[in-house]
């Protein structure tokens, strides 16, 4: 048995629809499972313990990042509903054992799914808490077979401007692009999601498949993938392509380094009050005891 994180923000606290969803899906259990077309409902173990809310549906799927769909926060929950995604592949390359291209379906036949309650933090300054469902990508990396020159693992967004109006705008270079470590693609923290709140992903959030990668700023977390290759070489990715002076490879959450045009020492929590209520970045996003090993003798100012 692999070993599975226990996810410090739990149930306790969570709003009543989690809860109500989470019972109602283990009575359906067996059935929902059967239809085949319920995608990313948990079937595995819900994780445990904790104390934070979870942010509402509602404004985890209105307020959002996903510039093929529009810059605006509001864009995505407007536009990105036109995107097909079924059928839908991910094409897994490069330096594995055993490269296949994968249906949704049969990624869900092979993975368990659970429940992840994560913080969730945009380099921008804004986070919120989301409670997720998905499998460890490392289930999947396992499946593949790593080979041993691999490094790094490199992410691809779909790219199909007839449905992503903002693929035919140059902000930045298509399609979407992201990477990591292969230890950081390892670690069990991170996690591509296949729904939230036990509901399939919604298209503006990323579906059908994206990833999850906690300690990291939000533009880590790519939606919507194609293709996943294994290399040697530290990938290329957008927003560092964009700007990298401004963005790095790294990219992890840290009140330490500031974005050359804004402070990271504090982030605004999205919730529906109008006060606005600023509180205290964390180290990795709260997760240095799960990650702070990756990154012994770095100098984490310079590998931003
Ligand atoms: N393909 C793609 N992935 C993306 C983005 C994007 O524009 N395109 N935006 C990123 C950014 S900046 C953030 S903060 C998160 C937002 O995820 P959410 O909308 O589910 O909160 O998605 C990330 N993944
Ligand atoms: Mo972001």
């Amino acid at each position: 048995m692999a070993y599975r994180y226990k996810s410090d923000l739990s149930f306790k606290d969570v709003s009543s629809e989690a809860i109500f969803l989470n019972r109602r899906q283990l009575c359906l259990g067996a059935g929902a499972m059967l239809s085949g077309n319920i995608w990313g409902q948990a079937n595995g173990a819900v994780s445990s313990t904790l104390d934070e809310k979870p942010n509402s549906f509602e404004q985890i799927t209105n307020y959002n990042n996903y510039y093929e769909f529009g810059t605006g926060k509001g864009d995505p929950a407007k536009y990105a509903g036109v995107l097909k995604t079924k059928p839908w592949s991910i094409k897994i390359d490069g330096l594995v054992d055993n490269p296949m291209t994968l249906s949704m379906l049969d990624l869900l036949k092979a993975m368990t799914i659970e429940e992840r309650i994560y913080r969730f933090r945009c380099v921008e300054g804004w986070s919120m808490v989301i409670p997720w469902n998905g499998f460890e990508l490392a289930d999947l990396l396992n499946v593949v077979g790593v080979k041993s020159e691999a490094k790094y693992v490199s992410f691809e967004t779909l790219l199909r401007p007839d449905e992503m109006w903002g693929q035919k705008r140059n902000y930045l270079e298509w399609p979407y692009r992201e990477g990591l470590r292969l230890d950081e693609a390892l670690n069990p923290l991170t996690i591509l999601a296949t729904g939230l709140y036990n509901k399939s992903l919604p298209n503006q959030n990323g579906a059908p498949v994206r990833l999850v990668v906690p300690w990291k700023y939000g533009f880590k977390s790519i939606k919507s993938i194609v293709r996943i290759t294994l290399m040697k070489e530290e990938p290329q990715t957008s927003w560092s392509t964009a700007n990298p002076r401004e963005y790095g490879f790294y990219s992890n959450v840290n009140p330490n380094v500031d974005h050359p045009r804004w402070s990271q020492a504090t982030e605004r929590r999205i919730s529906t009050s109008f006060v606005a209520k600023r509180r205290p970045t964390l180290l990795f996003n709260g997760y240095e005891k799960e990650v702070s090993d990756l990154y012994q003798g770095m100098d984490l100012a310079k590998l931003y």
